[in-house]
C-alpha cells in the first residue's frame, strides 16, 4: 500500500479510537464492540511501531506508563484549589441560604443551584495549553500539588487532546480521581488471588494508584476522573454558569457527573438530597455528600470567599457509614435451622443515619479474624440496608481488661448439645423443634411473606405464642382459639379476629409455597419450585429417592440429603400432616412441559438494585420463564440483569462477553413475554 494510503488510514485510525474512547468513557455510551476497537487500536500500534515519526504524544495509545519516576515534582497552582464548607442537616442548608441572600440583596428570590453528588476521590487540577494536556497536579494543600502527569496520562476519561474547537488557549480543569465500586472489587479479587494486600475502600485504592512513581502500574488500575469545575482560563471565555461550564467541558472531552442537576431554592436542594442519599448506595461508586453551588457565575464572583472555602458552595455531607465504639458484650442467637450466631452489644452510636448498638459477628472464623474481645474499642459500619458489621479493632485501645468471646458448648436456649460440622463456619444446635428458638424462627419463616403470608402474625406475637406455651410448631398455628389470642398481650377482639381470618385465608396456597414455607434446610424459593414443578405433587415429592431428587434443577447432594432427612423424619412428617388436616391445600400442579418456556434450559444471574422491580420478584419471573436462576457467573450463564450498583458478577459478565442487560430492557423483555410488572 503506497504510504500516502497507509497515513490516510492511520489519521482515521487515530480519529475513530478517540471518538470510540469519548463515547466509552466519558458519555458512558460504547458504540462499536470491544473487539473492534482492540483490533483497531493493535493496528494504530503497528502503524506507529512501523512510522515512529507518526507518533503523538496524545495518540489513544500512550496511556500504557512510562518510566518510572525517583520522585513527584512540585506544582503551584496559580489559582488555590479550594475546600468545601459542610453542612449536615437541614439547618445548616438554611443558614447557607439565609448568609446567600443577606448577601445578595436584589436576589430574595429562590437562586439556581447546580447541584452534584460529592464524589469519594482525589481532587486534582489538569492544565491544557493550546488543547493538549500540559500537566497534572494533585491539591495538596490548595496551594501546591504533586506533579503526576505520567499517571493522570494512563486515565482513559482524561482527554490528551480536547474535542471540537473554542476552547481557551490555557485553560485548567478541576475534578475528582475515583476508584468505581466495580474496579475495586475486582482489584481486590485480583490481590487476594495473588496473595496480595487489599485496599480498605475505593478512595485508598484511588490515592494509592495516583501516588505510583511507575505510572505503568497507574495503567493497570481501573480509574476514572469526573470533573467539576475550572481554574486558571486564559485566551477564551467560558459559559456564565456552572452548569453550562460542565455542559461546555464534556464536549471537550472531559467526563461529567450523570447526576448533576440545576434546581430552583434551597428545599429543592434538600430534595435533591434526599432522592440521592436514598441512591447512595446504588451508584457505581462512592460518594460522601452533594455538593451545591449557586450556578450563575457573576453571583458567585459577589460572594466571595471566606478562608479557604468559596461563600458560593456548601457540601451537604451524608451520615458517616463507619464509627468507632466498645463492645459491650457478646451474645448468641440461635436462628431457624438451628445456627448459632454471635452478636455484638454496642455502645449505642448513630452510624449510618440510625443508632446502632447490635451488630453480627457472623461466626467463630470471623471472631477470630477480627480478634475481638469484650471491652474492645470497635469500627462499626452500617451502610445501606445492610445489618451492621463490626469491621476492626482499634488494638491501640485496647484495655488490659479486654476479655476473649468464648463460645457455648451448650445451646443458650434449649441447652442442647452445640456442634460444628465438618467444613461448616457455623455452629448448631441439635435441639431441632424442641428449641424454643428454632420453633419461633420456623414459625416466622412459615408466616412470613413468600411462604405462607400471615398478615399480623409478626415477630412479637410469635414470641408470645411460643413462650406462653400456645404453639409449639407451625401446625398448632391453625388449632389457636379466639380465646388463646385473647390471653396475650396487645391483643384485642378485633386483632384476634383479623388474625384468624389471615390465617384461614393462607390455607390456600400453592405448593412451591408450601414447600418452601417447610423451612427444610437448604431448600431456598427457587429449589421449593423447582421441586414442585418437577414432581408436580407434594406424594410424589415426598416419595422420591434420592437419585429422583438429583435429577432436579439446582438440587445437589447435600440438598437431596437435606431432603432425606425431612421425608424420613416422623415428627416432620407428622407436621406435614397436621397442616393438611386443619385444611391447608394447594392445587397439584402441571409438570411443566420445560419446552414450552421461554428461557428453559438457559441459566440467569440478577445482580445490583432493580429500582421498580426487587431481585426476588425478577428472580420469580425468571424462573416462571423456565429459566435457572444463579448467584454467580460462568461461562454457562445466558444474561445478566444488572441494576446500578452491580460489581464483581457484572465486571465478570464483561469479561466473558455475556448478555448484559439492564432493569428498563429487562422490564420491556417480561413485557414481551405476557409479564405485566
Ligand atoms: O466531587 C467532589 N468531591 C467535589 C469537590 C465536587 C465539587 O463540585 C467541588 C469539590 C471541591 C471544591 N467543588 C469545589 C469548588
Amino acid at each position: 500500500m503506497p504510504v500516502a494510503d497507509l497515513l490516510q488510514e492511520f489519521e482515521s485510525l487515530l480519529e475513530n479510537l478517540d471518538t470510540w474512547n469519548y463515547q466509552y468513557y466519558v458519555l458512558d455510551q460504547p458504540t462499536v464492540p470491544d473487539a473492534e476497537y482492540d483490533r483497531a487500536m493493535r493496528r494504530l500500534i503497528a502503524l506507529e511501531s512501523q512510522y515512529p515519526q507518526w507518533q503523538r504524544a496524545d495518540s489513544p495509545s500512550q496511556r500504557v506508563g512510562g518510566q518510572p519516576l525517583t520522585q513527584f515534582g512540585q506544582v503551584t497552582h496559580d489559582v488555590p484549589m479550594l475546600s468545601l464548607d459542610n453542612a449536615f442537616n437541614d439547618q445548616d442548608m438554611q443558614d447557607f441560604n439565609r448568609r446567600l441572600s443577606d448577601r445578595l440583596k436584589e436576589y430574595a428570590a429562590d437562586l439556581e443551584f447546580a447541584c452534584e453528588p460529592k464524589l469519594d476521590g482525589i481532587a486534582v487540577s489538569l492544565l491544557y495549553r493550546g488543547g493538549t494536556l500540559q500537566r497534572g497536579a494533585t491539591r495538596g494543600d490548595g496551594t501546591t500539588g504533586e506533579d503526576i502527569t505520567q499517571n493522570v496520562r494512563t486515565i482513559r476519561s482524561i482527554p490528551l487532546r480536547l474535542r471540537g474547537k473554542g476552547y481557551p488557549h490555557l485553560l485548567e480543569v478541576r475534578g475528582e480521581i475515583y476508584m468505581p465500586k466495580a474496579g475495586f472489587e475486582s482489584l481486590n479479587n485480583r490481590a487476594r488471588e495473588r496473595g496480595e494486600k487489599t485496599f480498605v475502600n475505593p478512595r485508598n485504592a484511588a490515592a494509592g494508584s495516583l501516588r505510583q512513581l511507575d505510572s505503568r502500574v497507574t495503567a493497570e488500575r481501573p480509574l476514572e476522573m469526573c470533573c467539576y469545575s475550572v481554574g486558571l482560563v486564559e485566551g477564551g471565555s467560558l459559559p456564565d454558569r456552572q452548569a453550562r461550564v460542565l455542559e461546555r467541558l464534556q464536549n471537550w472531552g472531559f467526563r461529567i457527573n450523570s447526576e448533576s442537576a440545576v434546581v430552583r431554592g434551597i428545599d429543592a436542594c434538600n430534595e435533591y438530597y434526599q432522592l440521592l442519599s436514598g441512591r447512595r448506595d446504588s451508584l457505581p461508586y462512592d460518594i460522601d455528600g452533594i455538593v451545591f453551588k449557586v450556578n450563575e457565575l457573576e453571583l458567585q464572583k459577589q460572594l466571595g470567599f471566606i478562608a479557604r472555602a468559596p461563600r458560593w458552595a456548601i457540601a451537604r455531607k451524608f451520615p458517616a457509614q463507619e464509627e468507632m465504639t466498645r463492645l459491650l458484650d457478646v451474645e448468641f442467637q440461635v436462628g431457624r435451622t438451628g445456627v448459632i450466631t454471635p452478636v455484638a452489644r454496642l455502645e449505642p452510636v448513630f452510624v449510618g443515619g440510625v443508632t446502632v448498638s447490635n451488630a453480627t459477628l457472623h461466626n467463630r472464623d470471623e471472631v477470630d479474624r477480627l480478634d475481638v474481645r469484650i471491652g474492645d474499642t470497635v469500627i462499626v459500619r452500617r451502610a445501606g440496608d445492610v445489618i451492621p458489621q463490626v469491621v476492626s479493632v482499634v488494638v491501640d485501645r485496647r484495655s488490659p481488661n479486654s476479655q476473649a468471646v468464648s463460645f457455648p458448648l451448650r445451646c443458650p436456649v434449649c441447652q442442647s448439645a452445640v456442634e460444628r460440622e465438618e467444613g461448616e463456619a457455623a455452629l448448631r444446635c441439635m435441639g431441632g423443634l424442641v428449641c424454643a428458638a428454632q420453633q419461633k424462627a420456623a414459625i416466622k419463616h412459615f408466616a412470613s411473606r413468600r411462604a405462607f403470608n400471615i398478615e399480623g402474625l409478626g415477630e412479637k406475637l410469635i414470641e408470645q405464642l411460643v413462650d406462653e406455651g400456645l404453639v409449639a410448631s407451625v401446625a398448632e398455628l391453625y388449632t389457636l382459639s379466639k380465646e388463646d389470642l385473647l390471653t396475650l398481650d396487645r391483643v384485642g377482639e378485633k386483632s384476634a379476629d383479623n388474625l384468624l381470618a389471615a390465617l384461614q385465608k393462607s390455607k390456600q396456597t400453592t405448593l412451591p409455597r408450601f414447600i418452601f414455607a417447610l423451612g427444610i434446610r437448604e431448600v431456598g424459593e427457587a429449589t421449593a419450585l423447582n421441586l414442585a414443578r418437577h414432581f408436580g405433587g407434594w406424594v410424589t415429592l415426598s416419595a422420591a429417592s434420592e437419585r429422583q431428587l438429583l435429577e432436579v434443577d439446582d438440587v445437589g447432594p447435600i440438598v437431596a440429603d437435606h431432603l432425606r432427612q425431612f421425608f424420613h423424619s416422623l415428627s416432620s412428617l407428622e407436621v406435614v400432616k397436621r397442616l393438611c388436616d386443619a385444611g391447608v391445600n394447594w392445587p397439584d400442579i402441571k409438570r411443566s412441559p420445560v419446552q414450552n418456556q421461554p428461557l428453559a434450559g438457559q441459566t440467569w444471574v440478577v445482580t445490583g438494585k432493580l429500582v421498580t422491580l426487587g431481585r426476588d420478584d425478577a428472580k420469580a419471573h425468571l424462573q416462571a420463564l423456565g429459566a435457572k436462576v444463579a448467584g454467580s457467573v460462568s461461562l454457562k450463564t445466558a444474561c445478566v440483569v444488572a441494576g446500578p450498583g452491580a460489581g464483581s458478577k457484572l465486571v465478570k459478565a464483561n469479561e466473558l462477553g455475556i448478555d448484559v442487560v439492564d432493569e428498563q430492557s429487562f422490564l420491556a423483555f417480561l413485557l414481551a413475554e405476557g409479564i405485566k410488572v
